[in-house]
């Protein structure tokens, strides 16, 4: 007789931070875990929290259906898993990795007999077991697997589907990852700023932080414009006006001692749709000058 309650075993490729979080939140919820890991006195934590540790990749790989993979890159997944037999498992893979990787991966796995999901982590660490914190992982590829799995991957932090193209999770991770470096860019921009006023950090950080997060709906009219073709603006923001602003921003930089370096980019790509001839629209050309 099948236990309806029984959690499902899960087998764990990876302790580093991330996979060590993952691996205690499944052990919490009473989660088999059986856990391998590269170097092996990072299992020694886990083991007194009841995880079995495997000696070998191999052995961990053969003793559950469900196998996570979370290691530090798309090459250290080939190096642990040389040789081994995937043959029936359930891979899910939450090893950061370009689109291109994950859709070879995927393949590699189908070619070994496995079924496999791709996975983009949406948070670090401190936020795996911890819901309020809003992190989840983009998953893609085979929904029939994250349908079967979703209760127990859910455990250590929510899920997001993004479709079967196996390469999709990644491109959602590097996607919004790297909307967040433009972010940091700026803000950095922004501190250097001040750094060699009388002006405490700490002070512009909130008001930073609160205009950011005015700023941010902006993308969906981005988004709404890039649907329809149609970038004109409709409020009175537009880029000739932002364009003509551009010296301000380059004169206080330089006045402030503080390299422009993050700005002019974006800059550029400004004037250069301007240059065009679209001095009437919102910001949105620049995602057509951006693609080669
Ligand atoms: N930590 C974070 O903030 C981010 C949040 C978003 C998602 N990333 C990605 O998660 C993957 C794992 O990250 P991590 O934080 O666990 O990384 P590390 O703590 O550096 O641990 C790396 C593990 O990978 C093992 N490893 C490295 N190379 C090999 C190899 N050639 N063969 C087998 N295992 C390998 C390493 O083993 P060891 O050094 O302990 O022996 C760790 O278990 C990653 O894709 C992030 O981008 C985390």
């Amino acid at each position: 007789t099948v236990d309806p309650t029984a959690k499902t075993p899960v087998t764990l490729l990876g302790l580093g931070a991330m996979g060590t979080a993952l691996a205690r939140t499944w052990l919490a919820a009473g989660h088999p875990v059986t856990v391998w890991n590269r170097t092996p006195s990072r299992a020694t934590a886990l083991a007194a929290d009841g995880a079995s540790v495997a000696a070998t990749a191999a052995e961990a790989v053969a003793a559950n259906t469900l196998v996570v993979v979370c290691l530090l890159d798309d090459a250290s997944i080939d190096q642990a898993l040389a040789g081994t037999d995937l043959t029936g498992r359930d891979l899910v893979n939450l090893t950061t990795s370009t689109p291109e990787q994950a859709r070879a991966r995927a393949a590699w796995a189908h070619e070994r007999g496995a079924r496999y999901l791709d996975g983009g982590i949406m948070a670090v660490p401190p936020m795996i077991g911890v819901p309020q914190a809003g992190g989840y992982v983009f998953y893609s590829g085979s929904r029939e697997l994250f349908d079967r799995h979703r209760p127990t991957l859910a455990v250590p932090v929510d899920t997001r589907w993004v479709g079967e193209d196996p390469g999709h999770a990644a491109l959602h991770d590097v996607a919004l990852l790297s909307a967040m470096y433009g972010m940091f860019a700026g803000a950095a921009h922004a501190f250097a700023l001040i750094r060699k006023e009388d002006i405490d950090p700490t002070a512009l950080a909130p008001l930073l932080a609160d205009w950011l997060t005015a700023m941010a709906p902006a993308v969906h009219q981005t988004a709404d414009q890039l649907r329809t073709g149609d970038y004109t603006t409709n409020v009175v923001s537009n880029l000739a006006m932002q364009v003509a602003g551009t010296p301000t921003f380059l004169a206080t930089a330089e006045q402030q001692g503080v390299s422009p370096e993050l700005l002019t980019p974006y800059f550029d790509l400004m004037r250069r749709r301007l240059a065009e001839g679209n001095g009437n629209e919102d910001l949105t050309g620049v995602v057509d000058l951006l693609l080669r």
